[in-house]
């Protein structure tokens, strides 16, 4: 090397150094997050447990009378909660510590409706405490569910209740070590036990409890936590309006710090909000939260779940997934292979990253400075991003795989610590020398997800086509994730028709009417039959390009309903509560007051031992029944009362609503609603059906 051109690259090594010195870091654009906020954002994923004296009386809220010696989970053992959550990815558990009822999980020195009067460990047993310790042991962070919400306390509804809650949280927040989420549920206020005072108890969910000072003390008493609130202040993050498992596609993690919070903000956030308040999809494994024998094999599926993934991590949201505890103690070993399973698929499916150090161009860089560019949105490192220049907002990426590759996947994360600013984007590929669109999407945030069908490309292409301000992309992924078919769904009208079908496109069906699991040997679907009477039906979807099955779907049928009939209703829209369609919905006429009933006639006699009821699928329409009586009756005139109750939690999860009696001989059945969730006079079914034996 001669004296000139080492001299040449010593100057120009040192010239490109002041100018990637002189290049400044974009300005932070809007309200960006905590130091808190991002600790909990990449933690992504994490567990609820839902545990208390609901699961030993197969309650969804209970009313807060129920007896505390019910409680003695034999086998208890955090242990296994914690290993299966570890095993699954999860990063932390949230433990309902006390819940609507009252009851308490840890011995709280203010109440005596605790785990300190129950025969469990002989009253000196703390399942927070044991929470703590495995979570310890396995590597997790501990999160606290604690119900603003108390059924049994005398003074809910009073002043002197919030002393209380404030107390139960110092004992929680003080004695368990670091606690990373703080919950407090929506629900609050009604009607409960309140010390023996049996009344309803209604209160102002956005000031009773003094969020404000509240608040307060507990970011003194845990200066690293996060607070999740749906009612009142503005947390550190919100719910997302539905409690099945999906948020906005649309998902800003923003909210406005002042003013109401309606659906739609909660759903999609809110896009010049000036809070930074993002989104936790929380969901169960099961249908419902709490355990219930009858959900054992209602346990979600992996297609289900992986749909649930993308649906909440793959759209700027954080997923908490819940377990419901068995009366024993432990997680079923049905949701614990759901959960490993699902967690398998999640990694099969971004195992390999196929942009990762390929080469990447991009359309503008920030000052030209390395530092910023197109390969620091592809070198695995969150700490790194591509930008352009300030007044640019709209750029692209284009990676180069090198060859023809397979993928159906990408994914993009900002760099939001800077702000999130990315409001419309697409996907291309290069195929036989064409761009072709993947994918037209709006915002991105921590992590977008976008699928599609393969494509077997060598090139492709991210356009940022709209952006608050300069995007900030710190990492991007290219996939070929695995085949997951959806369990196919059996339907059964009126006439006693079955229908398969599935949301996939292409895959086969195949089906049994004895109970067996069906495989390929089984009965080839080709169109809907006729199955009537009581029997179950069990059918897999099959994909035979890959080879690979869906999960088993399964529907137990009980009698024929081919004679029933809807007595004195004079609507043909009425059908529709038994024609086994679940999105199909049938009002009752809105001139009706409370209490309304709903007649069926079953066309003979049956010995009638429970009937489940399944409202609207879409929660925010009106008629969906809360409180209700069921009447039996062999000639429609002499009716007797079999059941009444609630359906505890049915506008957050609507699903079928299960009520069992002791069998009794009926020919005519009436439920009547007494209440809906929006306390007007509309009652609304999508299907009603009974159990006999
Ligand atoms: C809801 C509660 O009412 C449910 O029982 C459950 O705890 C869920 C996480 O939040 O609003």
């Amino acid at each position: 090397m001669t004296k000139s051109v080492f001299y040449g690259i010593i100057v120009s090594i040192f010239s490109i150094g002041i100018s990637c010195a002189q290049i400044k870091s974009p300005a932070p654009y809007g309200t960006v997050p905590s130091e808190n906020q991002m600790r909990w954002q990449e933690m992504e994923y994490y567990a609820f447990v839902h545990f208390s004296l609901n699961t030993y009386t197969d309650q969804s809220w209970g009313y807060g009378n129920e007896d505390v010696k019910l409680f003695n989970p034999q086998k208890a053992d955090c242990r296994q909660w914690a290993r299966i959550c570890k095993e699954a990815g999860m990063k932390g558990i949230i433990i309902t510590a006390k819940h609507h009822c009252g009851f308490c999980l840890w011995p709280s020195k203010y109440t005596e409706y605790s785990v300190k009067n129950a025969p469990w460990k002989n009253g000196k047993g703390d399942m927070v405490r044991e929470m703590a310790d495995a979570c310890k042991e396995y590597g997790l962070k501990l999160g606290i569910y604690l119900s603003p919400w108390d059924r049994n306390s005398k003074d809910y509804g009073k002043p002197e209740y919030i002393t209380y809650f404030r107390n139960q949280l110092t004992e929680l927040l003080t004695n368990y070590g670091p606690i990373f989420e703080v919950w407090f549920d929506g629900a609050n206020g009604g009607d409960g036990y309140y010390g023996g005072a049996n009344e309803t108890r209604k209160i102002d969910r956005t000031k009773y409890y003094d969020w404000k000072n509240t608040y307060a003390m507990i970011r003194k008493l845990q200066p690293n936590i996060v607070i999740w609130n749906d009612g009142g202040d503005r947390g550190d993050l919100r719910w997302v309006g539905t409690e099945e498992g999906y948020v906005g596609e649309t998902n800003w993690s923003l909210l406005n710090a002042t003013g109401d919070v309606p659906w739609n903000m909660l759903h999609f956030g809110v896009e010049n909000g000036n809070s930074w308040v993002p989104a936790e999809v929380n969901t169960s494994i099961r249908p419902e939260w709490f355990y219930h024998p009858s959900e054992d094999s209602k346990v979600k599926t992996v297609p289900f779940l992986l749909e649930t993934y993308y649906n909440s991590i793959g759209r700027n949201g954080s997923l908490l997934l819940n377990f419901p505890i068995m009366p024993n103690g432990l997680i079923h070993s049905n949701d614990e292979k759901a959960v490993l399973d699902f967690a398998k698929a999640v990694k099969e499916s971004f195992a390999v990253n196929l942009a990762e150090k390929k080469k990447a161009q991009a359309s503008d860089v920030r000052g030209n400075a390395t530092k910023f560019g197109a390969a620091m949105a592809i070198d695995n490192n969150k700490n790194t991003y591509w930008a352009t220049n300030d007044n640019v907002t709209k750029a692209s990426l284009t990676i180069d795989l090198g060859k023809p590759t397979l993928f159906n996947r990408f994914l993009v994360q900002e760099y939001i610590r800077l702000g999130q600013r990315v409001k419309a984007f697409t996907v291309e590929a290069l195929v036989n020398g064409n761009w072709k669109e993947l994918a037209k999407a709006t915002t991105i945030g921590y992590k977008r997800i976008i699928r599609f069908p393969s494509v077997k490309a060598a090139k492709v292409r991210l356009s940022i086509t709209d952006s608050k301000s300069c995007p900030l992309i710190s990492n991007v992924g290219i996939y070929n994730a695995p085949v997951f078919l959806n369990t196919p769904s059996i339907v059964r009208e009126q006439s006693g028709k079955v229908t398969i079908t599935t949301n996939d496109i292409g895959p086969i069906f195949y089906y049994t009417l004895d109970g067996s699991e069906p495989t390929t040997k089984s009965n080839l679907y080709t169109a809907p039959f006729v199955a009537d009477g009581k029997g179950e039906i069990k059918a897999i979807a099959y994909d035979p390009a890959s080879g690979k099955s869906s999960p088993v779907g399964f529907e137990k049928f009980d009698i024929s309903r081919k004679d029933w009939k809807i007595v004195g209703i004079n609507d043909g829209n009425a059908s529709k509560i038994l024609d086994g369609n679940t999105t199909t919905v049938w009002h009752q006429n809105r001139d009706k007051k409370m209490p309304i009933d709903l007649v069926l006639d079953l066309g003979n006699k049956y010995n009638v031992a429970g009937f489940r009821y399944l409202p609207d699928q879409n929660k925010w329409s009106a008629g969906i029944i809360t409180n209700y009586q069921f009447y039996v009756s062999e000639d429609n005139v002499e009716w007797k009362l079999v059941s009444e109750g609630e359906f505890s939690n049915i506008k957050n999860n609507p699903v079928w609503q299960i009520k069992t009696f002791s069998p009794i001989s009926a020919r005519y059945i009436k439920l009547q609603a007494l209440k809906n969730t929006s306390n007007d006079n509309v009652a609304g079914y999508a299907e009603i059906n009974v159990i006999t034996n």
